[in-house]
């Protein structure tokens, strides 16, 4: 295929792409946006979507001088009949954000030959040479969608000349690991093995070498929300050895596909503040819920009265930061350790860490993608969304310190031999509920610590996120990271005179990314007032004129 010119590709992709397009007709009326993490919308809608991010994944593949991009069939969070699809960059990041415009237009171009016509626009604006090879892996969660939806993919791949590799059914995590592992296999520093078993052999060798000599971790039950985590959680814990990691999986069936995120996993238990079905919570003991494609993680427990307590992604990020910082102290290097958060930050948690554990804060936009690329700011950047979505990046100059520097004692020996097996345990391509749990484990048990002790850093002010259904999402536009809302024009002055009303009350609404709904957040000095504030913003939304 190198043989081949520029132009000889320009006719055989024309004619490739218009004959299986036409096996994917895009749906009339419907405008597709690429939104917070990706293309979102119940699975029957999608197969001319994921037809055409084939096409796009190639294209970004020849962009980047053949390097592997990676396309993950997935709705995570959402319910069962919906899915989704997106793209994940050479270094195991999501696809970059100037590259969403394509995305967008791909998918709504009418008939094929505007969608050609586009392909090629792109491929000549950006100076791509079609002759260059592509290379494009991918993989799916567990839902009824997947299977039909690959096979459109296929064909987008296949239609433009793209080598693709398809890795079955895995977590959206390990499919960024495996993209990494594969653009860094011959360079100076490869990430791992790029396999799904490489990815258990990296991760659970870390935590056996962190651990080893530090006490018996905590026991753990685990709500899979009956997606793909469930099994590979399993199979992680084989590698790892139950006389290390004593983790019970529940909710993990995932033959029942209408059981995937329903009444269980992360963001149930995140937004209804409550322990998910399937799962009776030991007093004090430790308790966690992925989402439906494992990349999001929150943790729990229960008082002997059942009373449930919430370690979300504010608590890990607290306690990741205060770890880490703890350990740069003994280790004595100039490193930097820092967190990013979004407005949906419980306001208590952003205080604690600038105050009390004195580490910079830095607040962006909902998405990982926003935060991860603030957290590559920092020497260590600890970035969570309260939702549980998140991880910590070492950046290349902070390993190349610790690789280096020469302990002056034991004590400085151990920080710095801890801190680059956290490197290696914690996936450093996208926030992944697996390693996540790990990475807690792991701090938890150096710190002899149980979820009480844990959750004691600081108090969370109540709070409460409420979904709103509108005629039009689009209509709501923010600003200053999303916390200010700019358009419908004057609703913001009502927020804020409610918001006014309240004891330490915070109120914002912003349209999700993922879901066809605005998203209210409050939170207030009460559980009464932030039930109450939540309400009242949300009615006024509801009731706003568009
Ligand atoms: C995705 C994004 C997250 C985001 C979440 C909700 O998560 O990756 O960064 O917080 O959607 O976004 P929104 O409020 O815009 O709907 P996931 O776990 O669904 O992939």
């Amino acid at each position: 295929m190198s043989e081949q010119t520029s132009d000889q590709m320009t006719t055989q992709y024309s004619t490739q792409i218009k004959m299986f397009s036409a096996l994917h007709p895009r749906p009339k009326d419907r405008t597709f946006t690429y939104g917070t993490a990706g293309f979102r919308l119940l699975g029957s809608l999608l197969d001319s979507v994921v037809f055409r991010v084939g096409l796009l994944a190639g294209l970004r593949s020849r962009k980047l001088k053949s390097q592997t991009i990676g396309v993950m069939i997935t709705a995570s969070h959402n319910p069962p009949a919906d899915n989704g699809v997106k793209l994940v960059d050479p270094q195991g990041e999501m696809l970059e954000a100037s590259w969403e415009v394509y995305a967008t237009k791909f998918a709504n171009a009418v008939a094929e030959d505007e969608l050609v016509s586009e392909y090629f626009a792109v491929a000549k604006a950006l100076q791509i040479d079609l002759a260059t090879p592509a290379n494009v892996i991918f993989a799916r969660d567990t839902r009824e969608s997947g299977p039909a939806l690959v096979a459109a993919l296929k064909d987008g791949l296949s239609s433009s000349g793209v080598e693709y590799k398809d890795y079955g059914i895995l977590t959206t995590p390990q499919l960024h690991y495996i993209v990494k592992c594969i653009n860094t296999a011959n360079s100076s520093t490869p990430y791992g093995t790029p396999s799904e078993i490489g990815y258990y052999e990296k991760l659970s060798a870390a935590f056996k070498t962190i651990l080893a000599g530090k006490g018996k971790p905590p026991v753990v039950t685990v709500d899979a929300a009956n997606g793909v985590g469930g099994p590979k959680l399993d199979e992680l814990a084989k590698y790892i050895g139950a006389e290390v990691l004593d983790v019970t999986v529940v909710n993990d069936d995932t033959a029942t596909v209408e059981k995937l995120n329903h009444q269980c996993g992360a963001d149930f238990v995140k937004t209804q503040q409550q322990q998910p079905l399937g799962l009776e919570p030991k007093p004090w003991a430790l308790h966690a819920s992925l989402d439906g494609d494992a990349d999001r993680i929150v943790f729990y427990y229960v008082d002997e009265l059942n009373k449930f307590f919430l370690l979300d992604g504010d608590k890990i990020a607290s306690l990741a930061a205060v770890f880490i910082r703890d350990l740069i102290k003994v280790s004595a290097l100039d490193l930097e350790v820092g967190v990013v958060q979004t407005a949906y930050a419980n306001g208590s948690s952003s205080a604690y860490l600038k105050d009390t554990v004195k580490v910079p804060v830095k607040v962006t936009s909902t998405g990982v993608k926003h935060l991860h690329h603030a957290a590559q700011l920092f020497d260590i950047g600890v970035y969570f969304e309260a939702n549980g979505h998140g991880t910590v990046l070492f950046s290349p100059s902070a390993i190349k310190t610790l690789e280096t520097a020469e302990a002056q004692s034991p004590a400085q020996k151990d920080a710095i031999t801890t801190l680059l097996s956290l490197a290696d345990l914690i996936n450093q391509t996208v926030g992944d509920a697996l390693s996540d749990l790990l990475m807690v484990i792991t701090i938890l048990t150096y710190m002899r610590w149980g979820p009480q002790e844990w959750n004691r850093a600081y108090t969370d002010f109540p709070n409460r996120l409420v979904r709103v259904v509108v005629p039009d999402r689009y209509v709501f536009k923010t600003t200053n990271a999303e916390r200010v809302l700019v358009e419908p024009v004057g609703l913001q002055a009502e927020i804020d005179a409610l918001v006014k009303k309240y004891n330490c009350g915070r109120s914002f609404v912003r349209p999700s990314g993922t879901e066809d709904a605005i998203r209210v957040y409050s939170e207030a000095a009460s559980r009464l007032e932030a039930d109450e504030l939540a309400k009242k913003v949300a009615d006024l939304v509801q009731a706003w004129p568009l």
